[in-house]
C-alpha cells in the first residue's frame, strides 16, 4: 500500500508539500495541473510540477483528476478532438513517472452536498453533509450558487467555474440521456483511451458516483458492484480499473463496501482507494465523519482488511476531512484531519501486517 495526499498544486492549495512529507508514511501525492477539462497538457508543466514534487521528497505516480470533457460524456462530434487530448495527455503523464490516472464519468456534476460546513455537536467541528430533502428544494442553479458561495473562495475539484458557467445549457443537453446511451458514450472513450494506457503503462481509474445514486434527474452509472462490472466489461483490460472511494459507495448502506475491495480486488482492478467514513443520518442522508470506525458507520478495519488480502499495493488517500482546531480552507481538504486519518488508517496497516505475518 502506498499512502498518498490529495495536492492541488501551489497556487492552488494552502498546504505547503513540507507538511505533506511531515506526515508519518506519506509516499506521494494524488495530484493535478489545474487544467479545464478537455485540455491537453502541456509538457514543461507537468515536468516543472513533477520537479517540485520530487524536490520536496515525494512521488507523483497518481493524477487526479485529468477530467473528461462534457462532449464525450454527451456523445457530441467534438469528442474526438478532445479524445485526442485526453490521449496525449496520458502520454505525456507517462512519460514523467504516473502510473494511474483518476477521473469520473458522471454528467455535469462531480460531488455534491447540500452543506460544506456542518457543525458536528458531538464535538464542534464541521464536515461535507448531503440531506436530499434539502436538494430537493435548492434545485441544480442553485446548489452551485451556495456551494460557490461556502466554498472559502477555493475552486473545489469537480466544481470548476469554466464548466458551471455553461450549466443551464449542458442540463438541457442531458434531457432524454439514459443510463445505456451514457454507457455507450462511456464504451467510445475507454476504447480510445485504454490502449494507450496499455502502451505506456498507465491505469485509468474511475471514481464512483458521490452520493451514490442519481442526482437531479440525471443519469449516473458508476455507484455499485453491478454498475462496476459493466464498466469493467465495456473494454476489458488491466487498464480499466475502479478508483475505490469508501465515502462515495459508502453513501449507501446498500453497497457493502469491504465485500466490492474485495471483488475488485481479486479481479486486480483497483488502480486506487479514496479511504474515509461516513455517518448515516437517514435516507439519503448523511456526513462525512473522522476516519475512525466508531465516529461513523463504515468498518475502517474490514476496509483495510479488505485492501490487505486482496490488493496491498494500490494507492491509498485519506479522503475529505473534517474542519477541526480553527483550520480554514478547501472544504473536505484540510491538513489536519486528513493527516490524522492518514496515522490511523496506517496504524491499521501496521497491525494487519503484524497480524498476517507480514513485516
Ligand atoms: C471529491 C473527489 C472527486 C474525485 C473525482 C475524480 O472530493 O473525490 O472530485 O476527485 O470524481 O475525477
Amino acid at each position: 500500500m502506498k499512502m498518498t495526499f490529495r495536492w492541488y498544486g501551489k497556487e492552488q492549495d494552502p498546504i505547503p508539500l513540507e507538511y505533506v512529507k511531515q506526515i508519518p508514511g506519506m509516499s506521494g501525492l494524488m495530484g493535478l495541473l489545474d487544467k479545464p477539462a478537455g485540455v491537453d497538457w502541456p509538457e514543461e508543466e507537468v515536468r516543472a510540477l513533477v520537479e517540485e514534487v520530487h524536490a520536496a521528497g515525494l512521488e507523483f505516480e497518481v493524477v487526479e483528476s485529468v477530467n473528461v470533457h462534457e462532449d464525450i460524456k454527451m456523445g457530441l462530434p467534438t469528442r474526438d478532438k478532445y479524445i485526442e487530448h485526453y490521449c496525449s495527455t496520458i502520454r505525456t503523464l507517462a512519460k514523467y513517472g504516473v502510473k494511474v490516472i483518476i477521473y469520473n464519468f458522471m454528467p455535469v456534476f462531480d460531488w455534491l452536498r447540500t452543506d460544506l460546513a456542518r457543525v458536528i455537536p458531538e464535538d464542534g467541528s464541521n464536515s461535507l453533509y448531503f440531506d436530499e430533502k434539502d436538494l430537493g428544494e435548492m434545485g441544480p442553479l442553485e446548489i452551485v450558487r451556495r456551494t460557490a458561495e461556502e466554498s472559502h473562495g477555493f475552486t473545489l475539484p469537480g466544481w470548476e467555474p469554466e464548466r458551471l458557467a455553461l450549466l443551464e445549457t449542458t442540463l438541457r443537453q442531458y434531457e432524454g440521456m439514459t443510463p445505456d446511451r451514457l454507457r455507450e458514450n462511456f464504451k467510445y472513450f475507454l476504447d480510445a483511451v485504454i490502449p494507450v494506457c496499455e502502451e505506456v503503462g498507465v491505469r485509468m481509474a474511475c471514481h464512483p458516483d458521490d452520493p451514490a445514486w442519481p442526482i437531479f434527474g440525471l443519469p449516473r452509472i458508476a455507484h455499485s458492484q453491478e454498475d462496476y462490472d459493466k464498466i469493467i466489461r465495456l473494454h476489458d483490460s488491466p487498464a480499466n480499473t475502479v478508483c475505490l472511494c469508501t465515502g462515495s459507495l459508502g453513501s449507501n448502506p446498500e453497497n457493502d463496501v469491504p465485500a466490492i475491495i474485495r471483488h475488485f480486488g481479486e479481479m486486480n482492478r483497483i488502480g486506487a482507494m479514496h479511504v474515509r467514513n461516513v455517518k448515516f443520518l437517514g435516507h439519503h442522508h448523511f456526513r462525512e465523519a473522522a476516519h475512525l470506525s466508531s465516529a461513523g458507520d463504515l468498518d475502517m478495519f474490514a476496509i483495510m482488511e479488505a485492501i490487505y488480502d486482496t490488493c496491498p499495493d494500490t494507492y491509498i488517500r485519506p479522503d475529505h476531512g473534517r474542519m477541526i482546531w480553527n483550520e480554514t480552507g478547501r472544504p473536505g481538504y484540510g491538513l489536519y484531519d486528513r493527516a490524522l486519518g492518514a496515522a490511523y488508517l496506517n496504524g491499521l496497516w501496521e497491525a494487519l501486517c503484524r497480524m498476517k505475518g507480514d513485516k
